[in-house]
């Protein structure tokens, strides 16, 4: 893009996207309405007792299947205009493949035109997370390549019907999260004749095939559609400069985002460490495979909600390849947000929600983080940030003091984080939108709805809404650096 030779006045070009997210079973509820399917997670909520604190679900949750229009109206009042969500497979297909349920293709129809209608752009995802149970029960979910068959005939049946109206697609949300064990299982159940370490790559390898036979089927019915892997991570330091610690980090980047980008971008096989773990037992991609899969994403498309410090594991980097029990392996990278005291000590930045160990708010190092996406995964449409956010530290005791709004926290992030996507885009990276996690207060998985995300609180008992600080600030931010 000639995108950065203009950006020296530090703004947002007009084309930028910028927006909120959400995802259908965080906030929709109506989870037995209008011919909607169960899903695995409605299995997990319901019938693991303790998968979810205080085994929260999200039969009700923000009740957003009902409040859509007041929601869109909120977001467009305060200027908004992307809104990114996702459809439930198992309200289209409540078996996951069968019968069309056309009332909830009708129920999408209204939100996608009420976001029309009020000027806000709809930005949809077609799985996060809520797979249709019978898909699980029938053949394993996505540890089965049976899937790709019934991702693609649901994509078509959405693309059919929206694609006249919607642009923007992301096929999957985030498969290095629900191929793997966060919030244990998010993606499928463990009990499975694979080995749980080889399980990831089952998963991951159904996944790539079915992104990638979407993205070509929607690129020959919606020509002008951008359509995208969404995928999640952050900027890994090596801890030291050791060899063994840079090392670990280059399997970091491996196993994190070169599992899903380098098919995509870089000629549609994974990386060679990934190659040489998995070759034992999974079957290679084939070069048809290969073919169909290079190039298959507009855009580098990420949720990157913060950093980590990367180091070897304690016994080395080769005791634990050698050794397939080791808790880190087959990456054998150890992530940690704290310099040892021995270092200095220092925290990469403040701790969110205690109920979200992974996120430290690292802003300062969000360029670093698009410099080494755009250097090593070279994509042409640029990166967009399709979800970052801040599960707010103490937000559930501001809840008690009716302090709802003060969520200082998540304001210093957003401000922070949009400061360095403007000095990435002026040192030259090519940043097209950010959407922000969330729109709404709503179920945090195994978190329920103790974690709280959201730039809008929700009372749970009566459903209203409140802007907290965090959305001002992100709607300055954006009206300040916007082109004029
Ligand atoms: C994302 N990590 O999950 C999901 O897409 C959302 O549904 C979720 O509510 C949101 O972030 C907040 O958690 C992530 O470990 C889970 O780096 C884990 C990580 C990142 C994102």
């Amino acid at each position: 893009s000639e995108l950065y030779k203009t950006n020296v006045n530090w703004s947002f070009p007009r084309t930028f996207w910028w927006g909120v997210a959400s995802a259908a079973y965080q906030v929709e509820g109506a989870a037995k309405d209008e011919g909607r399917g169960p899903t695995i997670w409605d299995v997990l909520t319901h019938r693991v007792t303790g998968f979810t604190v205080a085994n929260q679900t999200g039969d009700i949750a923000d009740n957003q299947y009902y409040l859509y229009k007041q929601d869109i109206a909120r977001i467009a009042a305060i200027g908004t205009p992307a809104y990114s969500f996702s459809i439930a497979w198992s309200r289209i297909f409540p078996y996951g493949r069968g019968p069309v349920n056309e009332q909830a293709l009708a129920h999408y129809e209204d939100l996608i035109d009420t976001c029309i209608e009020y000027g806000v752009e709809p930005i949809v995802t077609l799985y996060h997370w809520d797979l249709p149970l019978y898909l699980q029960n029938t053949y394993g979910g996505w540890l089965s390549e049976e899937i790709v068959d019934d991702f693609v005939e649901y994509a078509r049946v959405v693309f059919r019907r929206f694609g006249s109206k919607v642009s923007k697609w992301a096929t999957l949300n985030e498969p290095s999260v629900f191929c793997n064990t966060y919030p244990l299982p998010a993606g499928y159940f463990k009990a499975t004749g694979i080995p749980a370490k080889q399980q990831p790559f089952y998963c991951g390898q159904s996944v790539l095939l079915a992104h990638a036979r979407t993205y070509r089927l929607g690129k020959q019915l919606m020509p002008n559609s951008t359509i995208f892997f969404k995928n999640n991570g952050g900027y890994k330091i090596p801890l030291t400069n050791s060899t063994a610690d840079s090392l670990a980090t280059q399997r970091a980047w491996d196993f994190g985002e070169g599992l899903w980008a380098n098919p995509t971008f870089l000629g549609g096989d994974y990386p060679a460490s990934v190659k040489n773990y998995t070759s034992t037992f999974l079957r290679p991609l084939t070069a048809a495979e290969r073919g169909m899969l290079d190039g298959s994403s507009d855009i580098f498309a990420h949720d990157a909600y913060t950093s980590q410090f990367t180091s070897a594991p304690d016994v080395g980097i080769a005791a634990c390849l050698a050794n397939t029990s080791h808790p880190l392996f087959p990456t054998c990278a150890n992530t940690t947000y704290q310099y040892p005291a021995s270092l200095g000590g220092w925290d990469i930045g403040p701790a969110a929600d205690p109920g979200s160990p992974w996120l430290h708010k690292a802003t300062d190092w969000v360029p670093r983080f698009l410099h080494y996406v755009q250097d090593t995964w070279k994509p042409v449409g640029g990166i967009a940030v399709t979800e970052f956010g801040f599960g707010e530290p103490f937000e559930q005791l501001k809840t008690v003091l009716g302090d709802i709004r003060s969520d200082y926290g998540r304001t210093m992030y957003y401000h922070d984080y949009m400061e360095a996507i403007l000095q990435a885009m002026s040192e030259g990276v090519d940043v097209v939108g950010t959407l922000a996690w969330s729109i709404v207060d709503n179920l945090e998985w195994a978190q329920g709805y103790t974690v709280k995300f959201g730039m809008q609180y929700v009372n749970l008992t009566t459903q209203e809404r409140s802007f907290k600080a965090s959305y001002f600030e992100y709607v300055r931010a954006f009206q300040v650096y916007q082109r004029k």
